[in-house]
């Protein structure tokens, strides 16, 4: 490949000229006159965990005022299966204060974004992360992001193995010239060449991802992964993985060439064979993802177009390698289960609600960050977390569904923690305070950080899921759980398309309404209405709901239930996704 053709995509030709990545980030970091950074190093610094925004609540006032818009940046750390210890989480909250919003805000996959953060803060910011072990090398960029594990096996041996595995693959597929070091952590240049094992000085054509899960738990949404590694376990052991490839949420509204898709299992690999299947897989993708098309340069389309045929054809030319048959699994359900409980080695855990990923101290009105964002009044969760960081010895784990998870708790300190859990109102499950819809419901970032939004989800999600509480109560439901999502444009970052009812944004106060996802996570969404706005959005669902409570066979999800009635077709698989969409006629 050369900056000469002309077909490449501009990222492509960004890569290329930017001498493994430097680009002139460094001189842009120097730059004092504005805020911000070149538009082609905006590219590149993605690969360093961070983007350039700007505060979306101030872009007309600043707009008006002829000032540059409000500059900032959002900065994603690297942190495989989403698990820090007690010092480290202490740590990563102070320098919220000190160089972010105040607040944190737990992803999808695993990890913890600053938001509003300034440019002077970057360097600082990415060095005292360094201090404790955690740099933010590939959170974003077109490489291996975070490495997602179930939060959730019940073995604990099994748990550490993930946590091992996650890591292992973390680091094997991180980028490796030396400009992060160079750059971020002021370290002298060696003089030795920079050289990319994997990725070559292109890197991937798109971003790519990871997950491990070990059935029955799909907590993280496995099938919504480039590469999703099913445990296998046998006498209490993990002995491999199945493979499941070409997982991916992204989509474009009036673009159906785009599309989500769910992994396809293409075989086990057992432990000796699973760093050399990731590996093998990634350099088919490299070497045959789509260059041109950003919109077509995911795994899942070079899977589409070539076939899985072509996939193992490949991992045998490359490697020699030959999948075994799959072997038998069986997920229940994505999620988070939350509240407490205890493993096989007699270690207690407690999964505490966050709704939404926002970790903030909300004031007497419900705000935080000058009223950006709103919660319950006086509820002070990002305290009451240091406060069990601060005497807390096992792990803090973040789940793939915005919680965190206490995790390893002695049996001496379970008191303890549950007082600070019950002092501050923190929901583990014990409180009347959530219901297990709102549990079960998930939004992106969106406004006011997100350059790509196209209407509210984290600031609205929870006053709507408010509303279908009440018509959960009027059908005379119980406490049920419906995987809820929404998201704020049809990127996808809350994986919307595997919710059993989801709303993608449209326009500002306009959703895309989407139904029918499998509750384990094993099957997508279809698009059942267009643009519509909370008014239409609830009465659509409240006869929807009334007919589940009354109609529904024992145990039946409404995703399942939706589909099996007739009001909604099911999608197969990505491809259709697109097919018979809308309310079907047998509805
Ligand atoms: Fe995402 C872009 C936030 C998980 C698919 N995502 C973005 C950006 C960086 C917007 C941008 O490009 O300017 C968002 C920053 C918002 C902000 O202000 O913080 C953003 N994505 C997030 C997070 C923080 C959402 C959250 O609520 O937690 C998640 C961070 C995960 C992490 O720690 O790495 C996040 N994004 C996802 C997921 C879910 C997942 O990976 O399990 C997806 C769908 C799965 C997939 O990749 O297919 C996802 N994000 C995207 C896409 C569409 C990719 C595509 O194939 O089309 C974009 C846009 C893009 O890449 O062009 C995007
Ligand atoms: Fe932004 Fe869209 Fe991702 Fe939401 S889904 S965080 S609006 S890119």
């Amino acid at each position: 490949m050369s900056t000469t053709d002309k077909n490449l995509s501009p990222v492509e030709h960004i890569k290329i000229a930017s001498n493994y990545l430097r680009g002139t980030i460094a001189d842009g970091l120097a730059d004092e006159l504005t805020a911000s950074i070149a538009e082609d190093d905006t590219q590149l610094t993605k690969f360093y965990g961070f983007y350039q925004q700007d505060d979306r609540d101030l872009r007309a006032e600043r707009k008006t005022s002829k000032l540059e818009p409000h500059y900032q940046f959002m900065l994603r750390l690297r942190l495989p299966a989403g698990v820090v210890t007690g010092e480290q989480y202490l740590e990563i909250d102070r320098l919220a204060d000190e160089y972010a919003n105040g607040t944190l805000r737990l992803t999808t996959r695993q990890t913890f974004q600053y938001h509003h953060v300034a440019k002077k803060h970057l360097r600082p910011l990415l060095q005292d992360a360094y201090a404790i072990g955690i740099d933010a090398r590939g959170a974003c960029g077109d490489v291996n992001r975070n490495v997602m594990a179930s939060a959730f096996p019940e073995k604990s041996a099994v748990h550490a193995a993930l946590h091992d595995w996650s890591t292992k693959l973390s680091e094997h597929l991180a980028w490796k010239s030396r400009a992060y070091e160079e750059i971020f952590l002021q370290q002298q240049a060696t003089g030795e060449a920079d050289h990319e094992p994997i990725y070559g000085t292109t890197y991937l054509p798109r971003k790519f991802k990871i997950a491990i899960a070990v059935p029955p738990e799909n907590d993280v949404d496995l099938f919504a992964n480039d590469i999703g590694l099913i445990g296998i376990v046998d006498n209490d052991e993990l002995v491999g993985f199945n493979v499941a490839i070409g997982g991916g949420m992204g989509t474009t509204h009036g673009e159906p060439a785009t599309y989500p898709r769910l992994g396809s299992v293409i075989g086990f690999a057992p432990l000796d064979k699973v760093l050399e299947t990731v590996e093998t897989l990634v350099t088919i993708q490299r070497d045959y993802g789509d260059r041109e098309n950003r919109k077509h340069a995911r795994f899942k389309y070079t899977i589409d177009d070539h076939g899985i045929g072509f996939i193992h054809e490949q991992l045998a030319e490359r490697a020699n390698l030959h999948l075994d048959p799959a072997r038998d699994y069986h997920f229940e359900r994505n999620g988070d289960p939350i509240g407490w409980f205890v493993d096989d080695d007699g270690k207690h855990h407690v999964t505490l609600f966050i709704e939404n990923g926002r970790i903030a101290d909300f004031d007497d009105n419900g705000r935080a960050h000058h009223g950006q964002y709103m919660g319950p009044a006086n509820y002070k969760l990002r305290t009451g977390l240091r406060e069990i960081a601060k005497i807390h010895k096992g792990t803090i784990r973040l789940t793939g569904n915005h919680n965190v998870v206490v995790s390893g708790i002695e049996p001496a300190d379970v008191d303890a923690i549950a007082e600070i859990v019950s002092h501050y109102g923190i929901d583990d499950g014990s409180t009347e305070r959530n219901s297990a819809l709102r549990h079960a419901s998930m939004s992106c970032v969106a406004f006011p950080t997100c350059g790509l939004a196209m209407a509210e989800s984290e600031r609205y999600l929870p006053d709507l899921v408010g509303k279908i509480e009440t018509l959960m109560q009027e059908a005379g439901l119980g406490d049920e759980r419906i995987v809820v999502r929404m998201t704020g444009c049809p990127n996808g970052c809350a994986r919307p398309f595997l919710g059993e009812i989801a709303f993608v944004g449209k326009a500002p106060g306009k959703y895309n309404m989407y139904l029918g996802a499998a509750f384990d996570g094993s099957r997508l969404n279809k698009l059942y209405r267009e643009t519509i706005g909370e008014d239409e959005i609830l009465a659509e669902l409240a006869p929807m709901i009334e007919r589940w409570a009354a109609e529904r066979e024992p145990n039946e999800h409404f995703g399942d239930f939706v589909v099996r009635v007739g009001i909604i077709a099911a999608t197969r698989e990505g491809r259709d996704f697109h097919d018979d969409v809308g309310p079907a006629e047998a509805a």
